[in-house]
């Protein structure tokens, strides 16, 4: 188990200082609440509820492949921006490249967006069957689904022509339907009966490629995204004979479908009241909210500018105030005569532990509003 040191941790054999990874300089966009998740590795903790939930899906391979799948979970998340994005054929001008989606350590870096960052050199490596798991970093929204920090697992199945040859199907498809038995077989061994659905989508690297939603807290919740893996991918690391299927799990998507977790940010507390309620192997347990605390609502209207995102308030809101921020969400929105555009946005701040006192939400309020204005040159109103 690494344990975070205050400026300076290893992972996956390599060593990290902060000063490599936090800078202030125009290349670099980690914050410091970022730094610190680093190297915790959740999903190594067999008590934790994302190490329970990889545990019961490395159960589910073992138990179904006499082939078995290769364990990969100890991979450094600082990666080339080549591995993440390049080698699984992501086209240069993607969204998902920007500085506004990714966290970039210098130009040629990045924290890894996606396990998708590990396909290509573990195939070049020669295995055909391997589970990635690992923590992986995204400029993103604020709600109870999405952490900037969050945990997947890649999962990649290689075949070769005399799979395909005799079922009398074409490769694509029984790629494909190799695939979602797959990830069907995996629903039922970890959630039994529950109400899912498949649904069409893009990703560069596969084609087809579809993303399965579980029916969660009155919504749908999409928990993977998965496909047949480009060709050129597979040609790149020598197999030209070969087709293949990927998957990527959002593991805290599936785990708070499993235990019943309502927050995304509950994963990273260390409240007892939370980590006292799992147990190694144990995937039956339902989380018992400790009495739940009154939200507080703030609003905050300015005048953006052509470079504001939310991705960039979001982060501000973060810097600010870390996990008692559970929403920001954007309830008003217009352009006037002049063409200025006004937004509204209402941050929802609890805590999951405690009550939050009036004085310490204003400060926070006021904090937030002074950032705001500051560093992403909008205008209040
Ligand atoms: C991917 O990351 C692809 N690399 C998945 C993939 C792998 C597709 C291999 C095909 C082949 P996506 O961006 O949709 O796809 O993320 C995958 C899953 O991660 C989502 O379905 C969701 O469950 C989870 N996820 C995405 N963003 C967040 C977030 N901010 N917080 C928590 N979970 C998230
Ligand atoms: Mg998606």
């Amino acid at each position: 188990q690494p344990v975070m040191a205050a400026s300076a941790l290893e992972v996956g054999g390599v060593k990290i200082s902060k000063e490599d990874v936090v800078r202030d300089d125009p290349t670099n966009n980690v914050p410091d609440t970022i730094f610190t998740k680093l190297g915790m590795q959740l999903h190594r903790r067999d008590q934790h509820p994302l190490g329970i939930l990889k545990n019961a899906i490395y159960d589910y391979f073992d138990a179904n492949y006499s082939n078995k799948f290769e364990k990969f979970e100890d991979l450094c998340p600082i990666v080339p921006v080549i591995a993440n994005f390049d080698d699984v054929l992501v086209p240069a001008d993607h969204v998902s490249r920007s500085y506004n989606d990714t966290y970039y350590v210098d130009s040629q870096t990045v924290l890894r967006c996606h396990t998708s960052a590990h396909q290509a050199e573990i195939l070049r490596s020669g295995h055909t069957h391997f589970l990635v798991t690992g923590d992986v970093y995204r400029r993103d929204s604020i709600d109870s689904t999405h952490y900037p920090v969050f945990h997947q697992m890649e999962g990649v199945r290689v075949f070769s022509p005399e799979d395909w040859e005799s079922s009398g199907l074409d490769a694509t498809t029984y790629t494909a339907q190799d695939l979602k038995t797959c990830l069907e077989g995996l629903a039922r061994h970890l959630f039994g009966a529950v109400e899912m659905r498949w649904v069409d989508t893009y990703f560069p690297f596969t084609s087809p490629s579809f993303e399965l939603e579980i029916f969660f807290q009155e919504k749908w919740l999409e928990v993977l995204g998965c496909g047949v893996m480009e060709r050129e991918i597979l040609k790149r690391s020598g197999k030209t004979e070969n087709y293949a299927w990927a998957f990527g799990l959002g593991l805290e998507r599936l785990a708070m479908v499993l235990f019943d977790i309502p927050d995304i940010r509950l994963f990273w507390s260390s409240d007892k009241r939370f980590t006292s309620q799992f147990t190694k192997g144990q995937l039956g347990v339902k989380f018992k909210p400790f009495s739940k605390f009154p939200p507080c609502y703030k609003d905050v209207s300015f005048w953006i500018s052509e470079a504001f995102t939310e991705n960039n308030l979001c982060e501000v809101v973060r810097g600010i105030a870390g996990d008692l921020a559970e929403e920001v969400q954007l309830i008003d929105n217009f352009t006037n005569k002049k063409g200025m555009t006004s937004h509204c946005y209402r941050i929802t701040y609890r805590s999951m532990e405690r009550s939050l006192t009036d004085e310490e939400i204003n400060e926070l309020q006021s904090k937030v509003r002074e950032v705001v204005q500051e560093k992403l040159k909008v205008v209040l109103r």
